[in-house]
Formats: structure tokens, sequence, C-alpha cells
């Protein structure tokens, strides 16, 4: 495990511990900086190896939770070594010859692995991916408008210890968010931390770089990912991705159009049956999911299931998923152990 030390390496551990324990030696692996450090691991403490080539020496499945830089200098080390790298940066997901792997939507993609290197996608796809799946299978998908709702630690931790401080210094002050940049004066030039404007007691209409036309790599990561997970690259899709001021958890409202008519009745008996998808939908019971009632569960959460009023092809629907878990350390686990129930862990 690669990254072992960071936010999403911290949910891969308790993950580990949590899910069936298929594993031979465990090898954590981080920056020079944590080497010699001690994690627990399946209730054993484990140190820290540094990143280097003679850390993937016998190792089956390299497991990389670090920047795209990083990714794209040593997945392709480990694959030497023999090792298959599941790898969850930006570096390799667009690359044709290295497969973008949903478990419950495109397992058998995981064969096809000519670099020897599997990519997970980007946490706000995998927020809304299984349930569109589904419903694609269903139905047959033709064109999706989303906007997403980000949490702070999609950021990483700059971006949670950033929401922390800037709620420390607007607390209590019930005069804030009356009056145009008071907030932005509250949390002080230093305090935006990874976010282009205050994220307290506002919504910010930015997640990544800057792309061609106005369009963030958020936005187009969603497209760009959507199309190759679900096997349509003509796909239309259209996306604005928001950072909202919590911690954990991306929700994504979901506008997405069918070759076929689609009720919300047929929609929601086919999320209840497909694996990973949870259904929280009745809103005259005030039940529909939200992130700070889902964060630190696995499945992607699906409420406000509604049928177009104007289109009988099209569905609204509003998903949650935990960006951490399934959108980061559950879903690279899952492509490990799908390897593995394939036998097919060695290059
Ligand atoms: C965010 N989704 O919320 C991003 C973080 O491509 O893996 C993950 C970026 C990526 O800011």
């Amino acid at each position: 495990m690669v990254g072992a030390t960071g936010a999403v390496g911290t949910v891969m551990l308790s993950l580990l511990d949590e899910r069936p324990d298929i594993w031979g030696e465990i090898r954590l692996i981080a920056s020079a900086r944590s080497a010699g450090r001690r994690l627990r691991v399946r209730g054993e403490d484990v140190e820290v190896l540094t990143l280097a080539p003679e850390a993937f020496d016998g190792v089956d499945i390299a497991m990389f939770d670090v920047p795209d830089e990083i990714s794209a200098r040593w997945a392709p080390i480990a694959a030497a070594h023999g090792a298959v790298a599941v790898d969850n940066s930006g570096a390799f997901r667009m690359d044709p010859d290295v497969p973008l792997v949903v478990p419950e939507v495109n397992a058998d993609a995981v064969a096809d692995r000519p670099r020897g290197i599997i990519a997970n996608p980007n946490c706000t796809t995998l927020s809304m991916i299984v349930a569109l799946g589904a419903l694609h299978r269903a139905f047959g998908l033709q064109s999706l408008v989303a906007t997403s709702y980000q949490a702070a630690s999609g950021a990483g931790q700059a971006g949670v210890d950033t929401l922390y401080a800037q709620l420390a210094a607007v607390a209590g002050d019930r005069d804030l968010g009356r009056n145009a940049g008071d907030v932005r004066k509250a949390v002080g030039a230093d305090g935006l931390g990874p976010f282009p404007a205050p994220l307290a007691l506002n919504v910010v209409p930015w997640a990544g770089s800057l792309k061609d036309g106005g369009w963030s790599s958020e936005e187009t990561k969603i497209r760009n990912e959507s199309r190759k997970i679900l096997g349509l690259p003509g796909l239309k899709v259209s996306a604005t991705c928001v950072r909202v001021p919590v911690v954990t958890t991306h929700a994504v409202a979901v506008h997405a159009w069918f070759a076929r008519p689609v009720t919300a009745d047929a929609a929601r008996a086919v999320l209840r049956a497909a694996p990973g998808v949870a259904v929280l939908d009745d809103p005259a019971a005030g039940e529909f999911p939200t992130p700070a009632d889902v964060v630190g569960t696995d499945p992607t959460w699906v409420g406000r299931v509604r049928q177009s009023l104007d289109d009988p092809h099209e569905l609204a629907l509003f998903v949650c998923g935990d960006n951490l878990r399934k959108g980061a350390a559950l879903n690279t686990l899952q492509i490990a152990e799908l390897l593995v129930s394939h036998d097919q862990v060695r290059r």
C-alpha cells in the first residue's frame, strides 16, 4: 500500500481491518518523511517503508493512494516488478491501455491491462457511477447533467483543516453572511487554504484546475470517466462541480436521459436490486440521503428519484457517496479483491 499515511491511506487501513482478510503480507509504503512510523493494520503494528524500487520485490498487488506525479513515476515501477498496480490518482485514468474500473459496473475490464496498471476513478465520478451503471443496464443511458456538492476532504487534509478553521473563525458571529465580503474578511486572506473562496457559510462553484472552455478538471473528469467506465464514448455529459461546507461525502444531483421511458418506481426497483446501492427515498417521511447521515458507510445512497414532468425518458435523482471510502479507498480495495478472486494477481 503506497501512501499509507495519507487521508485515503488511513481509511484503507480501517477497511483492511473490517473486510475479509484474504491477504498475506501487507507492506506499508510512504515518503521518506513518514518512513519508520508504525501503523496498526489487522491488529499488528507494521513499520512504514520508504518508497523505493526494492519495496515492490515479491509484491503481487500494489495499491497507490498518492498524488498524480508520484503515481505516474512509481506505478510503472511496481508493474515492472511484476505487481498489478491499482492506482487512485488521475495519472492513468484516460490511458487507453489502462482499464478504469468500478467492480459493480465493469468488473470484466480488470483482465485487459497491458501496462499492468488498473485505474480507480475520481471520487466525484464514483459517487454516482454505481447507481448510473445499474440504471444504464436497465434503461440505456443517453445523456447526463450532473451538479456536485463536494466535501472539503476531496481537497485532502488541507481542505478539512481549512474548513474547521473557517468554521471556528465564523462561529457565533450572527452578523456574518449579511454583507458582501464579510465572511471572506472573517476567515482572512491566509485562511482560504486550497479553496478559491471561503467555504464556511458559503458554496464555491469550483473544484480542481482550469481546463479549456472554462470547465474545471473535476467537470471534465466526470464526463471522460463516466464515458470510459460505462463504455459509452459518445455519452453527452454536462457537469457543474461545487464545493460545499461538508467534511466528507460528496453528493450529486443527477438528471439522466434514457433510451426507454423510466418511471420513478421502475428506477427505484432497479436501484434496490443493484449491488452497492442503497435507496432511501420517502420525502413524505423526510427520508433522503444527506452527507452528514451517510458518511462512513460503503454504499452509493440514492433518494429523490423523480420522473421528469416534461419528458418520460428523463429521471432526476440525488446521490451521496463517501468520497474517502467508495470514492477512493474502498473501490481501490474492491479492485484488488477482484484480482484475487479472479486469480489474476501477477501480470
Ligand atoms: C475533489 N474529487 O473532491 C476531488 C479529489 O482526481 O482523484 C480527487 C481528485 C482525483 O476535490
